[in-house]
């Protein structure tokens, strides 16, 4: 008999996360560790009422108490984005339209309906090679978070095979902003200003739900078919830091990597602020800020070199790029009162943000895509690319009862059907 979370309203997404911790530490460390952390979460999560309920149901079903190493992954579902049904033969894969941290993205469409969507795919045994399921974990987690924001992405449902994970997200083609920019060199300030307040809008969403975006970047910044902003990859994202909290994990691109993280210091949220002010930099000048093409120059640079702002730009833009890109976090603007104090800034005085936020400020560049299989504004590197080399030709095991699969616990699982693989 399946177990459905998604179905229950009792679903509380700290269960969840517990649950997920637990099943991530039966990989790493064993059977015996798990034992004990879950008899620790068990503990946290009877503090809860309800979850409470569910654990005393899950428990007649030998699914938290009794951990072995056999346990089936294909009939749990425990997200409200978990869809049981859907398996990768619903959807004819056309193309590559992104190479994410873990994983591709392609571009699909959806055989019932011909409705495109852009699929995550996402390899489970290379994240667990690279021992980076805690940041796979981290993505799946916020994805289940259900965040709803105008200019972050959509996450219609996930499924999984006993090799693959697949996020269906919106697709999105209006391009990414680095192409349009790479196209312009650089933007006036207005479109600048534009991008950067529906940037800081999605980022300010996320704080408010103690997830740091960690990796913000040109190419992780989409325009849709109206040149609104959507930010994707939420691979990288960190989430349930509260504000005092940091964390020393390394993650990020370099050109903007702030300070705090080159040196694996403890970081936080301002990481976020810092990286809008390399963002905004670079729309304005045309490169990152401390750029040079000599990388080890360039981490020199971010670490001590003063910031250069030639005097071509408005007071306002030198201004707010000088607290957004200030070296100490501490210091740094949002350190103090995060979102607010961005929106605050006198370079978006000319922005009225509840209009920003229902679109109702026409975006000042239209990318013209003829409709939703258009894919002018996506680069031909990735576009030229078919799928079945993209997405790898291991077969899938249909038992999942692997070590991989077992990580993975909290997709739908679907019977290993990849046949488009070729
Ligand atoms: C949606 N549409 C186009 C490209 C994408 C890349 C990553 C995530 C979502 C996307």
């Amino acid at each position: 008999m399946a177990f459905d979370l998604a179905s229950s309203h009792c679903f509380q997404f700290s269960w969840l996360l517990v649950l997920v911790e637990a099943f991530t530490e039966f990989v790493k460390c064993g059977k015996d560790k798990i034992k004990e952390k879950v008899k620790l979460s068990s503990s946290k999560l009877c503090s809860y009422a309800e979850t409470s309920n569910l654990l005393k149901m899950d428990r007649s079903k030998n699914l938290v108490t009794n951990l072995q190493p056999q346990m089936p992954t294909d009939n749990i579902n425990l997200g409200p984005s978990a869809n049981p049904n859907a398996k990768p033969k619903d959807f004819d894969f056309l193309k590559v339209i992104g190479k994410g941290s873990f994983g591709k993205v392609l571009l699909a469409k959806r055989k019932c309906d011909g409705k495109f969507y852009a699929v995550k795919v996402l390899q489970k045994k290379t994240i667990l090679k690279k021992k980076e399921q805690n940041h796979i974990m981290a993505e799946r987690n916020v994805l289940l978070k259900n965040l709803k924001h105008p200019f972050l992405v959509g996450l219609h449902y996930s499924f999984q095979t006993s090799e693959k994970l697949y996020f269906v997200l919106d697709y999105v083609n209006g391009g990414e902003l680095f192409f349009h920019l790479q196209r312009e060199r650089c933007f006036l300030e207005p479109r600048a200003r534009f991008y950067a307040a529906e940037v800081a809008s999605a980022i300010g969403y996320l704080h408010s739900l103690n997830i740091i975006y960690r990796d913000l970047k040109p190419e992780n910044i989409l325009l849709d078919c109206q040149g609104h902003v959507v930010l994707t990859d939420f691979g990288l994202c960190k989430e349930g830091m509260e504000p005092e909290e940091t964390t020393s994990t390394f993650c990020g691109t370099p050109e903007y990597l702030a300070p705090e993280v080159l040196k694996k210091l403890p970081y936080d949220r301002t990481v976020d602020w810092w990286c809008l002010g390399a963002v905004i930099y670079e729309m304005l000048y045309g490169l990152p800020p401390f750029y040079s093409r000599d990388m080890s120059q360039m981490y020199d640079n971010i670490l001590n070199k003063p910031l250069q702002l030639p005097a071509t730009k408005t007071v306002a833009a030198c201004d707010i790029l000088q607290g957004l890109l200030h070296k100490n976090q501490k210091i740094r603007l949002g350190a103090k009162m995060d979102f607010l104090e961005i929106r605050h800034h006198v370079f978006f005085s000319p922005i009225n943000w509840d209009d920003l936020y229902h679109k109702r400020i026409t975006p000042p560049f239209n990318p013209n895509v003829a409709g939703p299989g258009d894919l002018q504004h996506f680069d031909p590197e990735f576009t030229q690319e078919t799928v079945p080399s993209s997405i790898g030709r291991t077969p899938d095991l249909a038992t999942g009862t692997s070590s991989a699969s077992n990580a993975f616990l909290g997709f739908s699982y679907a019977q290993s059907d990849e046949n488009f693989l070729g």
